[in-house]
């Protein structure tokens, strides 16, 4: 694997020189300061890819060039939206960079209820609680139709949970789940999320699903010829949230999405945090089916309950058999004769990430613990498996 890390810029409180020490040598990085919808100038790019390369690193993925919510919606200035894409994607291929991670996640992008959830060993992880998200949707949000959408057994666990939050707890919920983490592309108030799920009332599943694969199709040909990958990063959680639609959520839904553009390029983000923390799917085997399409990989695993709550857990620990997903990972580069990107998706607040204010998630000490014990695994194997 290559090992990687993303990186936030200029203001990311980890900075190029600590990343080095990691050991990782590859930057995942995005232009966070470009306006969503607006091109991505050569310079600009080639300005962060020197910055990058002075500290002795090599940004090889984006993570994300953003999708416009008017290309998920097809409304709007939509077509407009996609040419400045294309553009992004040829002047990215000139300054070098191949791989592009996006999403087509409706409105929000990755969701938790608890950013700094206590674990026993005192380090902090995130977490995704369902009573409380649920109590965000009925009693916060108060959307309309909602109660339709859960069990009443889920709605009583909601009500008696929102009944124990005092305000300061109901405002830090809603700022955890719509101000927007790391990396997502907007935040909102809850008068504006109000608005934007307006918006998605004639949108179902299939139409999203006809909207990514228009989308696809008109990018994917500009792919090719410039040798570049699209990857797309699946949903988290996955499963459709305040009733918008979901559309890669499961293999199948990949499946979907190359039986319809099967052009080389519509490749996946293999992240096995979010595909694992659904409990229904099986990372090493989509490691194995869609090796050929996996151009990136981000690992993480998370504890999951019967009740559908998890947490994320350390990366050798939780539900997914890390054993098992870096071997199909290693058979499949050994195949291709390729060396994938990897990156430790999120980390602990641990040690002295306690002391600082952390981006949630993007840890140093917590993803360094992750990529340490991530390469030690693969070091492992490797030797196991190819002796000579
Ligand atoms: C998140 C997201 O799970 C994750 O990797 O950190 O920010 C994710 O990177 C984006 O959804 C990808 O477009
Ligand atoms: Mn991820």
């Amino acid at each position: 694997m290559t090992q990687s890390w993303r990186w936030y810029g200029p203001n990311d409180p980890v900075s190029l020189s600590e990343i080095r020490q990691t050991g990782a040598t590859d930057i995942v990085h995005a232009l966070h300061h470009i306006p969503n919808g607006e091109i991505w100038s050569v310079e600009e790019i080639y300005k962060r890819k020197k910055l990058i390369a002075k500290a002795g690193l090599n940004w090889s993925v984006v993570e994300s060039v953003p999708v416009h919510e008017h290309i998920k919606t097809q409304t709007g200035d939509f077509q407009k939206y996609i040419d400045n894409y294309k553009e992004s994607i040829r002047n990215l291929a000139r300054c070098g960079i191949h791989c592009i991670t996006y999403n087509f996640m409706p409105i929000l992008d990755w969701t938790r209820t608890n950013l700094a959830y206590q674990c026993p060993d005192g380090s902090r992880a995130l977490r995704f609680e369902r009573a409380a998200f649920i109590a965000f949707d009925l009693f916060i949000l108060k959307r309309e139709g909602a109660e339709k959408e859960y069990t009443a057994e889920e709605k009583e666990r909601a009500r008696v949970r929102f009944g124990q939050m005092d305000e300061a707890e109901k405002t830090q919920l809603t700022r955890t789940i719509i101000a927007g983490l790391p990396g997502s592309e907007e935040s909102f108030t809850v008068e504006q999320l109000q608005e934007a799920l307006a918006r998605y009332e004639n949108v179902d599943a299939d139409r999203l699903r006809a909207n990514l694969i228009y989308f696809l199709k008109e990018i994917c040909p500009v792919c090719d010829e410039v040798g570049s990958q699209m990857v797309i990063h699946p949903d988290d959680p996955p499963y459709s949230i305040l009733g918008l639609p979901r559309i890669l959520s499961t293999a199948e839904d990949f499946r979907k999405l190359i039986e319809a553009v099967p052009n080389v390029s519509n490749g996946l983000c293999l992240c096995t945090g979010s595909f694992g923390s659904g409990g229904n799917n099986d990372c090493p085997a989509m490691m194995r089916e869609f090796g050929d399409r996996v151009g990136f990989v981000h690992l993480r695993s998370t504890e999951r309950n019967a009740d559908g709550d998890f947490y994320e857990a350390y990366h050798l620990e939780g539900g997914i058999d890390m054993y098992e997903m870096m071997k199909a990972l290693l058979e499949v580069e050994q195949r291709r004769g390729v060396s994938i990107p990897v990156r430790p998706d999120h980390g602990h607040q641990m040690c002295d990430d306690l002391n600082k204010k952390t981006n949630p998630g993007y840890s140093l000490y917590g993803r360094m613990r992750g990529l340490a014990e991530l390469r030690g695994l693969e070091m492992g194997i490797a030797k196991t498996l190819y002796k000579d």
